[in-house]
């Protein structure tokens, strides 16, 4: 068998994020989040789950820690709840709740794993939601205090930062398809969001900047391929913009200072427009240091003028779909981060999402996830692929560590490499696992 070897310095880790896992919801002090309350709307959250107990990370985290140091990874993403810290999303800061990030990180780097920390993964104060939330401009200052916040709190220990997790969702998958909380169903809603987001990314770039603390400092936008079903010119024109929706929108601001304009015209035409403020655009383009990507799939697609906002359609050309009905498109994975070094450079990427949901169960201990194995096999030897064309990535975090939840799938929907029983909370590894232990020690894959 031939194998594929990845870099000798490449991070191989794993990710989770606070809402997702943790739990504890009222506990020591956390103030509620937009997603307790989204949770609690009836129809918006399958079986009307919620993340009041989620994984019991909260409590579990050693154990959980272990599972890590076993599975061998570098380092481990996860995310810090806003609310834990300032429950009022300003004001006063809740010493539990430092605390507590505190005995996690310090039991990481006690077990030889290096934290790596999202600032914003969805869990908006919601006091903060009840003045507007990202709607409203003050968000973005309250987003840099709590940012200095920890910052000054965390510097040295954690030395790897990413702002804001998948600005796309966090905009218009919560505010103009209203899937995710706060369930706004408004395009200029979703524009505005979406731009206060990136002002809010930049403030606590230069924030960070300005404490002049070691370590680097990213987001993590999500991003997706559209392969266009004939060369017609509507087609290409389709899939272009249904790529530089979670693309280009989310990364021209940041590499070039400017919105692309091809889609500032269609937004226009939707009837949106950009509110930006003298100085938006200086803060939202302070150079970045590491560009995480979140990727999990792409399609076929066409031109379809009854095709939604981006007039699209996906076709169905005979991939195959994990349990979510994601279809599976490994090129893909190429094809876009080819297109962002195309365009944006050398900066380092970090893959900080990517992975598979498949809803085995164990069988007499065993999990015999394959179809997991399979999709991050693929995917991996797309990464080496891009690795190999020169393309500076330079690690991958496995989304999930652990199954959790999965925002308005609840717990229908398993991503982790760890099974979790939600009646019992009971960790079981599963073959996935295994796997994924074997590359990190192989640092590469058979093909
Ligand atoms: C998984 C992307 C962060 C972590 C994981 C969901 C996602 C998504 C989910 C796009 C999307 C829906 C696109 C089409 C549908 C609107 C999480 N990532 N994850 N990553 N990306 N409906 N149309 N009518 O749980 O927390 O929708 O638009």
């Amino acid at each position: 068998m031939t194998k594929i070897q990845f870099p000798q310095d490449f991070t191989w880790g794993a990710a989770t994020a606070s809402y997702q896992i943790e739990g504890a919801y009222q506990e020591d002090g956390r103030g509620l989040s937009i997603w307790d309350t989204f949770s609690r709307i009836p129809g918006k959250v399958i079986n009307g789950d919620n993340g009041d107990t989620a994984c019991d990370s909260y409590h579990r985290y050693p154990e959980d820690i272990a599972l890590m140091k076993e599975l061998g990874i570098k380092a481990y993403r996860f995310s810090m709840a806003w609310p834990r810290i300032y429950p009022e999303g300003t004001g006063a800061v809740n010493p539990q709740g430092l605390e507590f990030y505190h005995s996690f990180v310090d039991t990481l780097l006690a077990n030889g794993i290096e934290p790596v920390c999202t600032l914003y993964h969805w869990d908006l104060p919601q006091v903060l939601q009840d003045q507007g939330g990202w709607s409203n401009r003050s968000t973005i200052d309250a987003f840099a205090g709590y940012c200095e916040t920890v910052f000054r709190e965390f510097h040295g220990k954690i030395k790897q930062w990413y702002t804001i997790n998948e600005p796309w969702c966090a905009s218009f998958l919560s505010n103009y398809y209203g899937e995710h909380a706060p369930g706004n169903k408004d395009l200029q809603t979703g524009l505005d969001v979406a731009h206060h987001l990136m002002v809010a990314h930049g403030r606590a770039v230069r924030k960070f900047r300005e404490l002049g603390f070691e370590g680097l400092i990213g987001y993590a936008p999500n991003v997706t391929w559209m392969e266009p079903y004939t060369t017609r010119q509507e087609d290409v024109d389709a899939c272009r913009r249904q790529i530089g929706w979670f693309l280009e929108w989310f990364m021209d601001p940041v590499f070039k200072g400017q919105y692309p304009s091809f889609l500032v015209e269609w937004f226009k035409a939707a009837g949106a427009e950009l509110h930006i403020a003298e100085g938006d655009m200086e803060l939202i383009s302070e150079p970045i240091d590491i560009l995480g990507i979140n990727y999990y799939n792409g399609s076929v697609a066409r031109h379809n003028s009854e095709g939604g906002l981006m007039q699209i359609e996906t076709l169905d050309v005979g991939y195959e779909h994990t349990d979510i009905g994601w279809p599976i498109y490994p090129q893909g994975f190429y094809n876009v981060l080819s297109r962002i070094h195309e365009l944006y450079g050398d900066l380092p990427i970090y893959i900080t999402e990517n992975g598979a949901c498949y809803n085995d169960e164990p069988i007499e201990g065993v999990v015999a996830d394959q179809k997991r194995i399979s999709y991050i096999h693929k995917h991996l030897i797309q990464l080496e692929r891009c690795i190999s064309s020169g393309i500076p990535v330079k690690g991958y975090y496995s989304w999930s560590l652990m199954d959790n939840f999965e925002w308005a799938y609840g717990y229908t929907m398993r991503f982790g490499l760890i099974h979790v029983d939600y009646n019992t909370l009971a960790r079981t590894k599963k073959d996935s696992f295994y796997w994924y232990q074997n590359t990190i020690e192989n640092n590469g894959v058979e093909i």
